[in-house]
This record gives C-alpha cells, sequence and structure tokens, in this order.
C-alpha cells in the first residue's frame, strides 16, 4: 500500500469518519487516496478553520477530531487553532504535508519548519521520515491527543512518505515509557478530600472543562447533592451540570453573577475541578478565595499550584476520582450528616440573599433590540437542548450568563484562547458531528467578518446551522474597555460598511436576513429556527451595551462594577 493508504487504514481503524482540510502540491497522494475512500472530507475555507471545526467536531462528541493542511502556509495557517486546542484541552489530530525528507532543510517551495513552529502550541508533535515509523506514530498520535489532559497533536507528512509503498502491518499496542496518565487518585488524599468536605461550613464546588472532557457530570451532581453544596461552573464548564439545576449558582469571574462572585469570595472549602484556576475567573489572586481551604483535582500535575497552591491535591481523572470521593462520603454520612442542616441553611440563605441582591436579569427595551434580550430568545428556543457555539466578545459572556445548558457538550466557545474566527467553522464541525441537532452560531458582527468565507462550505452541504449575527456596529468588548478604561477614546472599533446579510447570504445561495425591531425579534428566530436548511440572520442591537457583572483587570472579584455608572446629581 501507498504511505497515503496505510494513513487512511489508521485513521479507518482510529474509528475517524470525517476530515476537515484543505489540499495542496505535497499532500496530494493523500487526496488521491481520499478519491473514492469512505471518510469523508469537508473541504473548509481556510486551513485554520479546519482546526476549528475538528474542535468543534471533538467537543460535541468527546471523540478526536481531524484536520489537514499541506505543507509551509497551509501548516502555519493551522498554528492559531493549534493554540486554541492546546489551552482548551481540545483532542485534535493535525496532519499537514511536508517536503521530501531530502528536501527538508533547503528552503524548498512550500518548506515551513512546521515541527518547529508547531512544538509549543501542540501537546505533542511528530515528523515521520520514514513509511515503516507511521503506522506507529499515527496510532501514537490519537492516544496521546485523547488521554490524560487531551490536547492536539500534529503528524508532518513528507511528501515521499505518503507516496512511498510497503506491506501495512497493523499496530497491536503503544509503549509509551515517558507518557504516564494518572488516573485514579491517591487513596490516602481522596479520605482526607472526603472528610474535609463533610466538615466543610461553606463548601463551594468549582468545576470547570475537566468535568465535561472526563465524562463526570453525574458524578458532579451527585456531589453537590450529598454534601447540599452549591456549586459555579467555569466558562469551559457551563453544561457539567445543568443550568436548571438547584445547587447550580452560575459562571463565575470577570463577567460572573453576584452570587457566584461572593460565593467564592466567602466560601470556607474551594472544591476545584477539572479547573486552571484562570485569571478571568480569579481576579486578583491574592484575594480570590481568601478564607477557604482548596481541594484541586486534576489529571495534569502541571497544573497543581501552578496558581493557587492548593491544601489538599489529587492528581486523577474526574470521574474516578469523584466515584471514589463519593464512595467515602457515602461511607461517613451517618456520623457526619447530623452536623451539616444548620450549617448549610445559613449557607444557603445567604448564597440566596445574594441572588435576590443583584439577580442577572436581561435587559430589554421597547425601541430597540438589546442583546441580551436575543439571547435570551435564543435561550427559550433552545430550552437547554440546543448547541451554542459561541464566537468571541460581548456576545459570548452573555451567552454564558444567560443561555441555558441542561447536558455537557451543548456549549462551545474559544475558552482560553478567545480567539476570534472561531464561531462559525467549529458550529460546521458541530453540525457536521450532530446532524440531529439545532446548532446556533452566535457571532459578533467582528468575528462575523473574519469568518464570511465559510458560508460556503454551510451552502456546499446545505448544514442547517443558524447563523446568528449580534450586530452592535462595533467590535463590541474591545469598545467597552475603552469606554470604561480609557475615557471613552473610542479608537479602531468601529465596524463601517458591514454588509447587507440577505445580499450576502443569497450570493452563496442562502437565506439571510436583517432585523432591527424589537417586535421583530422572535418571529424572526422562529422562522430560522423553521428554516429546514441553514440561515443567516443579523439582528441589530443597541450598540453601546456593556457586559455586567465586570470585574475590572487588577481587582479582586468581589470588586464588582454591578451596572453603568449612574448620573451624579450635580449640586446647584
Ligand atoms: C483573533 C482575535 N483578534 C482580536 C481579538 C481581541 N478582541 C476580543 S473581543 C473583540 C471584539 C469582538 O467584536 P465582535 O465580534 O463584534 O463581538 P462583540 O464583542 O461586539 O460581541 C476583539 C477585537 C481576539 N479576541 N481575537
Amino acid at each position: 500500500m501507498s504511505g497515503a493508504h496505510i494513513l487512511l487504514e489508521c485513521l479507518v481503524r482510529e474509528g475517524v469518519d470525517c476530515i476537515f482540510g484543505y489540499p495542496g502540491g505535497v499532500t496530494l497522494p493523500l487526496y488521491d487516496a481520499l478519491y473514492d475512500h469512505h471518510i469523508r472530507h469537508i473541504l473548509v475555507r481556510h486551513e485554520e478553520n479546519a482546526a476549528f471545526a475538528a474542535q468543534g467536531y471533538a467537543r460535541t462528541t468527546g471523540r478526536t477530531g481531524v484536520c489537514c493542511a499541506t505543507s509551509g502556509p497551509g501548516a502555519t495557517n493551522l498554528v492559531t487553532g493549534l493554540v486554541n486546542a492546546l489551552m482548551d484541552s481540545t483532542p485534535i489530530v493535525a496532519l499537514t504535508g511536508q517536503v521530501a525528507v531530502k528536501l527538508i532543510g533547503s528552503d524548498a517551495f512550500q518548506e515551513a519548519d512546521t515541527f518547529g513552529i508547531t512544538r509549543s502550541c501542540t501537546k505533542h508533535n511528530y515528523l515521520v521520515k520514514s513509511l515503516a515509523d507511521l503506522p506507529q506514530i499515527l496510532h501514537e498520535a490519537f492516544y496521546v491527543a485523547s488521554t490524560g489532559r487531551p490536547g492536539p497533536v500534529l503528524v508532518d507528512l513528507p511528501k515521499d512518505v505518503l507516496y512511498a509503498q510497503a506491506r501495512y502491518s497493523p499496530v497491536s499496542a503503544i509503549h509509551l515509557p515517558g507518557y504516564k496518565v494518572f488516573s485514579e487518585g491517591h487513596t490516602g488524599q481522596i479520605r482526607r478530600a472526603a472528610q474535609l468536605m463533610w466538615e466543610a461550613q461553606r463548601p463551594l464546588v468549582y468545576a470547570g472543562g475537566g468535568v465535561i472532557l472526563s465524562g463526570a457530570s453525574q458524578e458532579l451532581r451527585d456531589l453537590v447533592e450529598l454534601l447540599e453544596a452549591p456549586a459555579v461552573l467555569t466558562l469551559m464548564g457551563l453544561g457539567a451540570l445543568p443550568s436548571c439545576h438547584p445547587n447550580f449558582i452560575s459562571m463565575p469571574g470577570m463577567h460572573g453573577s453576584y452570587a457566584a462572585n461572593m460565593a467564592l469570595s466567602n466560601c470556607d472549602l474551594l472544591i476545584a475541578l477539572g479547573v486552571r484556576f484562570d485569571d478571568r475567573v480569579t481576579g486578583r489572586l491574592s484575594a480570590f478565595a481568601p478564607h477557604a481551604k482548596v481541594i484541586h483535582v486534576d489529571i495534569d500535575p502541571s497544573e497543581i499550584g501552578k496558581i493557587r497552591n492548593p491544601d489538599l491535591p489529587i492528581v486523577g481523572d474526574a470521574k474516578r476520582v469523584l466515584g471514589r470521593v463519593l464512595k467515602v462520603l457515602t461511607e461517613l454520612e451517618p456520623a457526619e450528616r447530623p452536623r451539616l442542616a444548620t450549617a448549610r441553611q445559613a449557607w444557603w440563605s445567604q448564597i440566596h440573599a445574594w441572588q435576590r441582591e443583584h439577580p442577572l436579569t436581561p435587559a430589554v427595551s421597547a425601541s430597540e433590540i438589546k442583546p441580551q434580550h436575543l439571547i435570551s430568545e435564543i435561550d427559550r428556543l433552545s430550552a437547554g437542548q440546543a448547541i451554542v457555539v459561541a464566537d468571541v466578545g460581548q456576545h459570548e459572556m452573555w451567552a454564558a450568563q444567560f443561555i441555558r445548558f441542561n447536558e455537557p457538550r451543548l456549549w462551545i466557545c474559544s475558552g482560553g484562547l478567545g480567539s476570534m474566527g472561531f464561531g462559525l467553522p467549529a458550529a460546521i464541525g458541530a453540525q457536521f458531528a450532530r446532524p440531529d441537532k439545532l446548532v446556533f452560531a452566535l457571532i459578533g458582527d467582528g468575528g462575523f467578518q473574519m469568518a464570511i468565507p465559510e458560508l460556503s462550505t454551510i451552502a456546499t452541504h446545505s448544514l442547517p446551522v443558524k447563523v446568528v449575527i449580534v450586530n452592535n456596529g462595533y467590535l463590541g468588548m474591545v469598545r467597552q474597555w475603552q469606554e470604561l478604561f480609557f475615557n471613552n477614546r473610542l479608537c479602531a472599533v468601529e465596524l463601517e460598511s458591514f454588509p447587507d446579510v440577505a445580499l450576502l447570504a443569497a450570493a452563496y445561495g442562502l437565506k439571510g436576513r436583517t432585523i432591527q425591531h424589537p417586535s421583530e425579534l422572535t418571529p424572526a428566530l422562529e422562522d430560522a429556527v423553521r428554516e429546514p436548511g441553514p440561515f443567516v440572520l443579523c439582528v441589530k442591537v443597541s450598540p453601546e451595551e456593556n457586559v455586567y457583572p465586570m470585574v475590572p483587570s487588577g481587582a479582586a472579584i468581589s470588586e464588582m462594577v454591578l451596572g453603568p455608572p449612574q448620573p451624579v446629581a450635580v449640586p446647584k
């Protein structure tokens, strides 16, 4: 078999059913092998979008997404997507073409040092120098991408390796002596954690993307119910506990709710599960959860103590560790439960008071469409069941605040990297993975303009994605910071000359429409959802709305700005 056919055979054995990619000179043998192969190749319109689409696919399914690019510019175009996958621990395998082995280092046409360039933006990367190594490397790549803390793995494939012929023999085992996955957690630490959990007066569960990655939603639910503990979920963790669960407060951090941030600031035990104490959550670190002992469960040992030294670290897979913690908690329950009632009553009444004091409520107006109103209408239509893929900016934060997710893997965003341009291609990947699901791509007018070419991919496959553009005429999140922290000196944030979306969609053979009056909102969204195919809906919203609450950078998360500054009465 040729190297290209061996590659496809390995992909089949890994259960790959589709690849998002863009061809070029050195990957021609691969595309020739794909010509009559059952693995689907989805031609995106830019390699970065192949990486984002593979992540939309991976995040909705839990399986490893695959993207493919040619050498040189194709490979360098993948870089943002790779960093994005690394930051959000998303399992993808990126296949890149490379010039022939003997030309490497000669500045050959479309040569780039992909191995060197992607070293720091992948979990691991390989350069395949001989066809004999290809099967082993490829299966290792899938193993490394999907195990432990998942992430992107790149396999660079020289053209002559793809052309060469060899007898294919399947790989029977993977031995990576230097790669250890700790999954069970330390028995003694698990016992101590259970004890601390029962002893706490004001426990708070702080759960993130790691819980979703390990499939630990049920265990998380059992934990909060057993301990009668409140929980906050990070941007990456939304859906790990159903949004309608009574123990769920909301997202914490820079745009988290008052109650979530106050709970963090006042808890006496922080149960951190699959989270990395991101600066957007902690605010000023010295003031973060200042009264709390910290239990930190993470599969990646390098996360432990990276930002906050835990009192009790547990290195392991969230699902397995929580399963074991729950067992010990149940053993200890008869002795510990009686002490719980009064402590929890006080803690919960405090939390409910914070919720009543400053609830998260969407703004609504009779004369203009408030972006929060639009988002809450999407929430109503989704009813906690739709897949919502957000781009980056204000609309993303409002979506995280107001859209409910009653299952994991419904909310997809670019969390760690915050990469504009992510939303549309990631929605494409999600819709390919889940053709049965209603998929919203929620995008700002800035991010949309980074991804317009993917309307062509949507049209080609009649993908029924509902593209909703939250059009405020600005790079909204940057405008908000310029307004609040730079005396409203708006510089380079106005987005003039936005295209007429009905015409733009029609140019791609799609249906599209622009609305701007509140009375049009509900019918337009309902029409878009009823439409069996794709729909592009541009919603002109109030241009100068800001996301609140907001923790200014450098402030403690208890120092939230809860709303726009109130006009000060000038003494006469
Ligand atoms: C690739 C990239 N470039 C720049 C930024 C910085 N940035 C963060 S939010 C934002 C504005 C986004 O504007 P828009 O897409 O219109 O969404 P909005 O904030 O208005 O909802 C910018 C420029 C980024 N996150 N990603």
